[in-house]
């Protein structure tokens, strides 16, 4: 059943390819025209990935993977058991990630509201992409691409961090470490002064009152009290965002430089700063 508010925002339109043809909903999903298309792709990725396991070695699902080819295929499609799978799961799945991005786009559109959502995902598609085509496509084979399986792209992960001697030396992967790591103090900081606003328990005046729910201006002197600084309700969210999307972007940097840029370990990357004439 529709809710008593969705029929206000069930708006006609907005849409970027397809006119009405594909503007309804399935229940309470918008479908669109890139609905259909993410349909296809996901269904399309999964059968294949289904299909992968089954003539792989194992259904222990820890131990499933998916490989891509060989490094001696270069950048050419490999046949379908030797990588050809991967190949083509890889284009699904980013026909996947962008017909989802693209049918945030038109549901933003009907809505009237900013593209902050679609841009914000892109960063994680961006980052996807990093890794399964413009780094193989820079190195010149799709076999630096990660395997698609529990265990095997932690092995993966593993190795290439290895290669490069410690991958913790890679300045780009500590500035992404660092804005996952403050993403989640914002985040832990800015959910629990909500709910210690919106919760504020037992009132001042005691005999077991709950107190009233608190305003935004309680929040703002928690902060100016305790650091003499606060950023404000809406400066807050503009915080979180442009943290949380450097922690991609970052990411997608710091593994898209090992390798085209730079195939020493990490370690010796600072050479430059040991060189310095100050002190060398
Ligand atoms: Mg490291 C990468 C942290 C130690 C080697 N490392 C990363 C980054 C991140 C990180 C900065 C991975 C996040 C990312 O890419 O997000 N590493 C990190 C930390 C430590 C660490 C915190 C630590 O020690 C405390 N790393 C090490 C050690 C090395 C090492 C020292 C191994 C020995 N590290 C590497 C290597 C890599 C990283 C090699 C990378 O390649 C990786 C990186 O930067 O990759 C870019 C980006 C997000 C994504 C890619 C997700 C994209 C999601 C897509 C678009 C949507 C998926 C939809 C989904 C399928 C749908 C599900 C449907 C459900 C039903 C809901
Ligand atoms: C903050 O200042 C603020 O404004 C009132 C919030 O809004 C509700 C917050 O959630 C947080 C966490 C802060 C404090 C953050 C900084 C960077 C001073």
């Amino acid at each position: 059943a529709l809710l008593s508010f969705e029929r206000k925002y069930r708006v006609r339109g907005g849409t970027l390819i397809g006119g009405d043809l594909f503007d309804f909903w399935v229940g309470p999903f918008y479908v669109g025209f890139f609905g259909i298309t993410g349909a296809f792709f996901t269904f399309l990725g999964t059968a294949l990935i289904i299909y992968g396991a089954a003539i792989g070695p194992t259904w222990n699902i820890w131990q499933i993977s998916i490989a891509p080819p060989d490094i001696s295929y270069g950048l050419a499609l490999a046949p379908l058991k030797e990588g050809g799978l991967w190949q083509i799961i890889t284009i699904c799945a980013l026909g996947s990630f962008g017909s989802w991005a693209l049918r945030e786009v038109e549901i933003c559109r009907k809505l009237g509201m900013g593209y902050h959502v679609p841009f914000a995902f892109s960063f994680a598609i961006f980052a996807y992409a990093t890794l399964v085509v413009f780094r193989p496509l820079l190195l010149g084979a799709w076999g630096h691409g990660f395997p698609y399986g529990i265990f095997s792209h932690l092995d993966w992960v593993s190795n290439v961090g290895y290669q490069y001697l410690h991958f913790h030396y890679n300045p780009a992967h500590m500035i992404a470490v660092t804005f996952f790591f403050t993403t989640t103090l914002a985040l832990s900081l800015h959910g629990g002064l909500i709910l210690s606003a919106a919760n504020p328990g037992e009132s001042m005046e005691g005999g077991g009152k709950q107190a009233e729910v608190k305003t935004p201006e309680y929040e703002d002197t928690f902060f100016r009290d305790i650091i003499g600084y606060s950023i404000g309700t809406l400066g807050i969210h503009r915080l979180g965002l442009i943290l949380a999307l450097n922690a991609g972007f970052w990411s997608a940097v710091c593994i898209v430089i090992s390798g085209p840029f730079w195939n020493q370990g990490w370690p010796q990357w600072w050479n430059w700063w040991l060189n310095l004439p100050i002190w060398s």
